[in-house]
């Protein structure tokens, strides 16, 4: 049974891929997902000048999942727009950019060198937790609107979407949805780390990572109740004008489904695919493509949005 499923148009042959995220920053890492068996290849986020990120230790694998404080490393726009020609003559699976400017005025910058790219989507990170000294956009709902204002000012037919942060209240659900139905967004992706937590080791009496005091992005299994919250949120409030992509704790086809039933359009992976490698994205689809055949479900678009209320 096929996974494929549609994100604004573009197609993709299996309903789960990459995050952006440590592994999807060089060519030859983009290149092991573009031979790989994901829906698509999301490129790690870009800024307009290359960027070494925090310093090590910044990174952790958990029981339940793991701990970032990456500050955004990255090869900056001009590699990437040149590697685009590349990574598709390789593969025919959609490419996703993802970007963010370090001041607002990079935004319109960034976002234009790649709507006039080959790339087929445009994720617009709003929610990186781990830049030192600044917010998060996407709690400060006034220039996240700003933003998406300058943006789609742009114009072009390339669809862009925005890279959500968690969000624990409905009123803040309402509030961003009441925003982002005044813009032709073509999908939302929730959610991203859930931003600024930490994790100590008694033994050594120390946090794991070393950036901000220790404090950073908390991602896997321990974020998964969140992330299917916030989207089955968005997906009740805004699933009939956009698409939805799931992320945050997906290590199997089970957890996959999960966010189906919530409304998810397409998943995304981050912490299992750093844990487990590229091997992650087949074995994630034939056992969501073996839940959906045991329950009778004939294709992504059957099972989506189709959790029952008790
Ligand atoms: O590079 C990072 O520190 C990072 C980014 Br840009 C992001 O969006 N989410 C995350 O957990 N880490």
């Amino acid at each position: 049974m096929s996974t494929k499923t549609q994100i604004a148009g573009v197609e993709l042959h299996s309903y789960i891929f990459n995050a952006s995220g440590p592994k999807d920053v060089t060519f030859d890492e983009l290149t092991i997902i573009a031979d790989s068996h994901a829906g698509g290849v999301v490129i790690k986020t870009c800024t307009l000048e290359p960027r070494e990120g925090n310093e090590e230790p910044r990174y952790c694998d958990v029981p339940l999942g793991s701990i970032n404080s990456m500050g955004l490393p990255n090869l900056g726009l001009k590699a990437y727009i040149d590697m685009v020609p590349t990574l598709r003559a390789r593969t025919k699976k959609p490419i996703i950019a993802s970007l963010a400017g370090m001041k607002p005025d990079d935004f319109p910058v960034l976002t234009k060198a790649f709507i006039d790219s080959d790339v087929d989507l445009i994720e617009l990170n709003f929610s990186c937790p781990n830049l030192k000294g600044k917010p998060q956009i996407g709690y400060d709902f006034e220039m996240t609107e700003q933003l998406l204002k300058d943006l789609f000012a742009l114009g072009g037919t390339k669809p862009i979407g925005i890279k959500l942060p968690p969000y624990f209240d409905p009123a803040h659900w309402d509030a961003a949805a009441a925003i982002f139905k005044k813009f032709p967004i073509a999908f939302l992706t929730c959610i991203n780390s859930v931003g600024n937590t930490l994790i100590i080791d008694a033994d050594t009496e120390t946090p794991l990572i070393k950036p901000k005091g220790g404090f950073g992005g908390l991602g896997g299994e321990y974020i998964k109740p969140v992330a299917l919250a916030n989207v089955r949120a968005f997906s009740q409030m805004l699933g009939d004008r956009m698409a939805i992509i799931g992320v945050g704790g997906i290590k199997t086809g089970r957890d996959a489904f999960e966010f189906l039933l919530c409304g998810a359009d397409a998943v995304q992976v981050g912490t299992i695919f750093m844990q487990e490698g590229a091997g992650c994205f087949e074995r994630i689809d034939r056992e969501l493509a073996e839940i959906l055949k045991k329950k009778g479900y004939k294709n992504i678009a059957a099972a989506k949005g189709k959790l029952k209320i008790l």
